[in-house]
Order: C-alpha cells, then sequence, then structure tokens
C-alpha cells in the first residue's frame, strides 16, 4: 500500500485530493510537520527534491518524488478510485483536465478578487463568471442521469472535480446562483459529505452570500505580504549575523519567535520546558500503553506543559458513530498547527443516538491553547474544558483511561471509538 509524506499547508484544495483518496485507499500519508508556506518549499533541500517548489509535493516511503495533485491523489489512490476499465480510466483524465482547465482557471478569476488576493477587474470576472456557467451547464447535463462522473461509485474524478469546486461553493454559489445546477448540487454534497472527505475537509458549510467584493481586502493582503517578506528578510539576516553567546535552552527557534510576537506557531512563544512531546508521541505509537503512560509520567513537565479534560458539551446533539468522529477528526483538522506541541486523546462513548465525546488533552503553557490563535477557535468552544491537577489520583486514573481507549463515561456508556491528536 502507498506511504509517504505530503507537503502542503493547511486547507489545500489541492491536496484535499490526495488526502481524500488516502482515506479509501487506507494509504498512509503524512502531512509534513513545520512546513512554511514560501519557505520549506523554496529552500535548496525542497526544489532539490521538487525543483517547481510548489506543493502539494508527495515524497513516497521509498524515496521517490511526485508532484502534480492529481497524479499524487492516483498514486495514493486504490483500484476502485483509478478506474477500473481502460474507458473509466480515460474519463478519470478527462475529467482532472476539465477541473484544471475549464473550472480552475475561471473559479480563480472570480474568487481571489473576492478574497483579496488578486486585483479586482471586472471585465477579467464577468468573463470568469461566463466560463463557470458553462462548465457547471456542462457538469450539470452529465449528472442528470448519473450518481458519479464515471461509472457507478465514486471515482477520483469525483474528487478532483469536487474538490476543484470546493471555493466556488464555499465563497460564491449562494442559493439564487447554484439553482441552476441541481444535478451537481446534489452531486457535490454527495462527495463532500462522504465520511472520508468530512475526516480531510471537516464540516463543509455552502455559500449563504457571494462574497463581496471589498476593496481593503486587496490593500490589506498586500501589506501583510510584503510585511511578511520583510520579516523573512530579518530572519535570513540575523541568521547570518554572529550571534551571542545563548543560555542553554533558547535556541534559535526561540529567540526567533521572541523577536516576531506574531510567530506562526503561537507555541513558540513559550518557553520549551523539558518534556519532549514528540519523543513521547512516538512512545505512545510504537509502545504498548503499560510502557507508554509511564513514560508519559516520567517526562511530563508540570511547569510548562499541563492536562486537560474536555467534555462535548451538546451530547444530545450526537446521531450517528461515524458522525460523531468525523467531528473530532474535523476538529483536529482544523488544529492541525497545534500539533507541534499538544497532544490528545479524545474518545466517544455509547452508540447511535447515545453518545458523547471527551478526552484527555495535554499542550504547552497552563492556560487554555485555544485562545491563543484564532485558527485554533471553531470548535473549543462547543466543549467544556477543566485543567486538571497532574498530581491527583483522579488526574492519573483519567490519563491513563483515556489514553488506553477504555472505560465508560461520567453515564456509564462504554468506549466506543478514540481518536489521537499528535
Ligand atoms: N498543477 C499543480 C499546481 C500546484 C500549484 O500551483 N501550487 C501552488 C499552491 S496551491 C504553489 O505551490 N505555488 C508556489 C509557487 O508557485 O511558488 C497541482 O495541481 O498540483
Amino acid at each position: 500500500m502507498a506511504s509517504g509524506t505530503l507537503y502542503t499547508y493547511p486547507e489545500n484544495f489541492r491536496a484535499y485530493k490526495a488526502l481524500i483518496a488516502a482515506q479509501y485507499s487506507g494509504a498512509k500519508v503524512k502531512i509534513a510537520e513545520d512546513f512554511i508556506f514560501g519557505e520549506t518549499n523554496k529552500s535548496d533541500a525542497f526544489l532539490k527534491k521538487f525543483p517547481l517548489g510548489k506543493v502539494p509535493a508527495f515524497e513516497t516511503a521509498d524515496g521517490k518524488y511526485i508532484t502534480e495533485s492529481n497524479a499524487i491523489a492516483y498514486y495514493v489512490a486504490n483500484e476502485q478510485l483509478r478506474g477500473k476499465t481502460d474507458i473509466e480510466r480515460a474519463e478519470i483524465v478527462q475529467w482532472f483536465g476539465f477541473a484544471d482547465s475549464e473550472i480552475l482557471p475561471a473559479s480563480c478569476a472570480w474568487v481571489f478578487p473576492l478574497l483579496g488576493l488578486m486585483q479586482y477587474n471586472k471585465q477579467t470576472i464577468e468573463h470568469a463568471k461566463d466560463d463557470v456557467k458553462k462548465a457547471l451547464t456542462a457538469l450539470n447535463s452529465h449528472l442528470l442521469t448519473r450518481t458519479y462522473l464515471v461509472g457507478e461509485r465514486l471515482t477520483l474524478a469525483d474528487i478532483s472535480v469536487a474538490t476543484t469546486l470546493l471555493h466556488l461553493y464555499q465563497y460564491i454559489l449562494e442559493p439564487s446562483l447554484r439553482k441552476p445546477y441541481q444535478n451537481v448540487n446534489r452531486w457535490f454534497q454527495t462527495v463532500i459529505y462522504q465520511p472520508e472527505s468530512i475526516n480531510v475537509i471537516g464540516a463543509f458549510k455552502l455559500a449563504d452570500k457571494t462574497l463581496e467584493y471589498d476593496p481593503k481586502k486587496f490593500a490589506d493582503v498586500q501589506e501583510k505580504s510584503s510585511a511578511k517578506k520583510e520579516k523573512k528578510e530579518k530572519r535570513k539576516e540575523q541568521k547570518k549575523e554572529p550571534k551571542e553567546p545563548r543560555e542553554a535552552d533558547v535556541d534559535l527557534a526561540d529567540e526567533i519567535a521572541a523577536a516576531e510576537p506574531k510567530s506562526k506557531d503561537p507555541f513558540d512563544t513559550m518557553p520549551k520546558g523539558t518534556f519532549d512531546m514528540d519523543s513521547f508521541k512516538r512512545c505512545y505509537s510504537n509502545e504498548e500503553e503499560t510502557v507508554s503512560i509511564p513514560f508519559f509520567w516520567k517526562e511530563f513537565d508540570p511547569e510548562h506543559y499541563s492536562i486537560w479534560f474536555g467534555e462535548y458539551k451538546y451530547p444530545e446533539e450526537l446521531t450517528k458513530v461515524f458522525m460523531s468522529c468525523n467531528l473530532i477528526g474535523g476538529m483536529y483538522q482544523r488544529l492541525d498547527k497545534m500539533r507541534k506541541a499538544a497532544f490528545a486523546s479524545v474518545c466517544l462513548f455509547g452508540e447511535d443516538n447515545n453518545s458523547t465525546i471527551s478526552g484527555i488533552w495535554v499542550w504547552r503553557g497552563q492556560d487554555l491553547a485555544f485562545t491563543l490563535s484564532p485558527d485554533w477557535q471553531i470548535d473549543y468552544e462547543s466543549y467544556k474544558w477543566e485543567k486538571l491537577d497532574p498530581n491527583k489520583d483522579e488526574t492519573k486514573a483519567l490519563v491513563k483511561q483515556y489514553f488506553s481507549w477504555t472505560g465508560t463515561d461520567k453515564q456509564g456508556r462504554k468506549f466506543n471509538q478514540g481518536k489521537i491528536f499528535k
């Protein structure tokens, strides 16, 4: 089975293709940690492997390099997704081309100015609207008598075209604009609300209202991007400058973080302490809990890290177990950047229509970590958070229960499924 490392920035619809395909095939796709768009992909080491410096990019477990999102998705897919006959495979390639040539340029030309990523030009946008209309009309006719784009089951064609339509459905196609394309709407939602897609994208919401053009946005984005460039230059210079002798536990990354309050990783502003999160995660992944839990307590540094119990506040709204698991998976996905200095085991207790979600979280710092970044604030308010005292026996028991996926919730519902954030 395919396995390897995917280089991408978060929420990249192109990377979604491979990530969703991997959900179906079971391929092991690890997202490269610490990837910084614009930096990592411009480094010599990256360019040596991927000369165009673009993402997504994939490094197979046996050291081969693949670029182009459709090719990466193909590599990690299974036979069903790749098409079972020559004609199916040819049709899938046809839809790859359709997504990249007929939808994507028009989608970018319409969406990007509204997001402030491109200058607004009325003529270009009007042209893009026409192109989107043409593409959606063709797609709508094709889907009049079909559930999926190719054959009778979902393939890479559906994944590729649906992910390429994400921005249009997210920012542009408000109800009146999407009304003429009912077959496309039905198919899009079928693809995007499969558990395999939800695990990657989270709970996708169709546009209520088309994003409005705001001239200030473009100026803001421009300003931010030149400030970012300046910072990058500064950072380069700082690296070049001869350094003063440093205190033992302050490394270069900490210095940069200190010089740069709006660091990419809010945890970087906190002292690292002695708890080596990575080595605990490795131990947890590779060893039985009889080894990893004692290891956790031996290494845990209460001065710089804290342990929390998080309990989902609306259990009465939980229905199907798989949907609740997707809720947890979606939250993890949205907290991607928190992984570096956090770990969690969140469990679902009970069964369909009678379940609760709760978990043990460990992160750097003594306060609720979610408030450190606006990106981390989508889900946390749906949970009740309690800071646990690491010295108490109750905390030891909870850590043991949640790390080893056993026991019941407070009302006696049995452990059903768990998900690890690492
Ligand atoms: N056709 C490629 C396009 C990849 C691409 O353009 N990636 C953009 C980000 S979404 C990129 O890495 N740009 C960096 C650059 O151009 O320097 C694919 O589908 O993978």
